[in-house]
């Protein structure tokens, strides 16, 4: 691994914003304040959530960092950054989404193993760097391949992150090769996000970005990539983010019988109030996001103040000022949409979110019909109490 190191211990940590909310300290797993989360639809570097399984590797040398491609393939190359930065430069808005968000309120219905999270391990960032598809193109794998010569259909990104899971190995995942050679999949190798060079936490020097699939599959620090026939074996696609139906426990799971979860499905969340609020009766704007999986823009975020009974549909903006429209050519297709609904309330009560996406497909009404022992994918509709004080109290 020329250039880029992995620490064994904890000593080498890179500074971190104070105001993020730490869930575990070692490895570093941190989320954004809600308020903070919707107050900018690019989530700013330093508050945005951070999700590791080790210690965060180390660049010595960036002149000598270099990722290696082999595998099924003809002639396996090295490329350099300098390689990396030659091919045309792509700046992807994407939102990246931890399959583990909100797992704290699913762990409420029944106990989850997992680190805990509230609404907030996910973000928005403008990645750019370049497309897998030209860097698999400069190793003689053409534009929308399905399959190589020698048989390979997955593309393997290994890193050299040393995680416990991986009994100290790297963290690793893979994709189809159809996804990863089609251009349109907007698969990136990224060395920046939000117009800054990458930082440690999120990858520095190289990290990859899949649009549309749970964060999971966007391996950061980048080490090498292996065209593979079969998908890739490690923990975190064969034993780790996988959705079971509530019937499987630790005592029956049997891992081989679920595929790895890609997409995410459609999931929207409150942001500007927290789960347990005391407010003045009157106006209150109710904000937060709404994103789906695939590249499946939002049709509808519906907001109710009566715990679901009644329901109006909130205004949804990618952009100041202009309406967003699902599938409209200018949506961000792999975004997340911001939501605004300004409501009146008179008593304490329940404020709930739910959107629906451009596929009509709509997020689950409790838990429990979702719940899975690994607590993943927690899309139930988000709700939150208000008590209604008054002042004069
Ligand atoms: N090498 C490596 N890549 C990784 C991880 C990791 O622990 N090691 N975590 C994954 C998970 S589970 C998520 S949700 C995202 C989080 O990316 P972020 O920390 O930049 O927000 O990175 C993914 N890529
Ligand atoms: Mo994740």
């Amino acid at each position: 691994m020329p250039g880029l190191r992995a620490p064994s211990d904890y000593s080498n940590e890179p500074p971190r914003d104070p105001c993020l909310i730490i869930n575990s300290k070692e490895p570093f797993n941190a989320e954004t304040p809600r308020s903070a989360l919707v107050s900018s639809y690019a989530t700013p570097v330093d508050l945005f959530y951070k999700r590791n399984h080790g210690p965060i590797p180390l660049v010595d040398d960036i002149e000598r960092y270099c990722v290696s491609i082999s595998g099924l393939i003809k002639n396996p190359k090295k490329l350099f950054m300098r390689d990396i930065r030659m091919l045309p430069k792509y700046a992807v808005t994407a939102t990246l989404q931890c399959a583990g968000n909100r797992r704290t309120a699913m762990s409420k219905a029944r106990a989850v193993r997992g680190v805990g999270w509230d609404v907030s391990a996910i973000g928005n960032a403008v990645w750019a760097g370049a497309k897998l598809a030209d860097v698999l193109e400069l190793v003689g794998i053409p534009k929308l391949t399905r399959i190589t010569q020698s048989g390979g259909k997955h593309v393997e990104f290994v890193s050299v992150d040393k995680c416990k899971e991986e009994k100290g190995g790297p963290y690793k995942a893979s994709i189809p090769l159809s996804q990863a050679t089609n251009p349109a999949a907007d698969v990136l190798l990224a060395y920046e996000m939000n117009g800054e060079t990458l930082t440690r936490d999120h990858g520095y020097p190289l990290r990859v970005i899949v649009p549309g699939v749970i964060g999971a599959r966007s391996v950061k620090w980048l080490d090498y990539i292996d065209i593979i026939a079969e998908e890739c074996q490690g923990f975190f696609m064969q034993m780790d983010y996988k959705m079971f139906p509530p019937t499987v426990n630790w005592d029956n799971i049997v891992w081989s019988t679920r595929r790895p979860q890609m997409d995410f499905p459609v999931q929207s969340a409150i942001c500007s109030l927290e789960d347990v609020n005391v407010i003045k009766p009157g106006k209150v704007t109710v904000r937060g996001y709404a994103v789906s999986g695939g590249g499946r823009g939002i049709e509808r975020v519906d907001v109710s103040v009566d715990g679901g009974k009644n329901w109006v549909e909130a205004t949804k903006y990618q952009k100041t000022g202009i309406p967003y429209i699902a599938d409209d050519i200018d949506s961000d297709k792999w975004a997340w949409v911001l939501f605004e609904a300004t409501i009146d309330i008179s008593h304490s009560t329940e404020i709930v979110v739910k959107a629906v996406d451009s596929a009509a497909n709509v997020q689950p009404e409790t838990v429990d019909e979702i719940w899975n022992l690994r607590g993943i994918l927690n899309t139930s509709w988000h709700r939150v109490h208000v008590r209604v004080g008054h002042t004069n109290m």
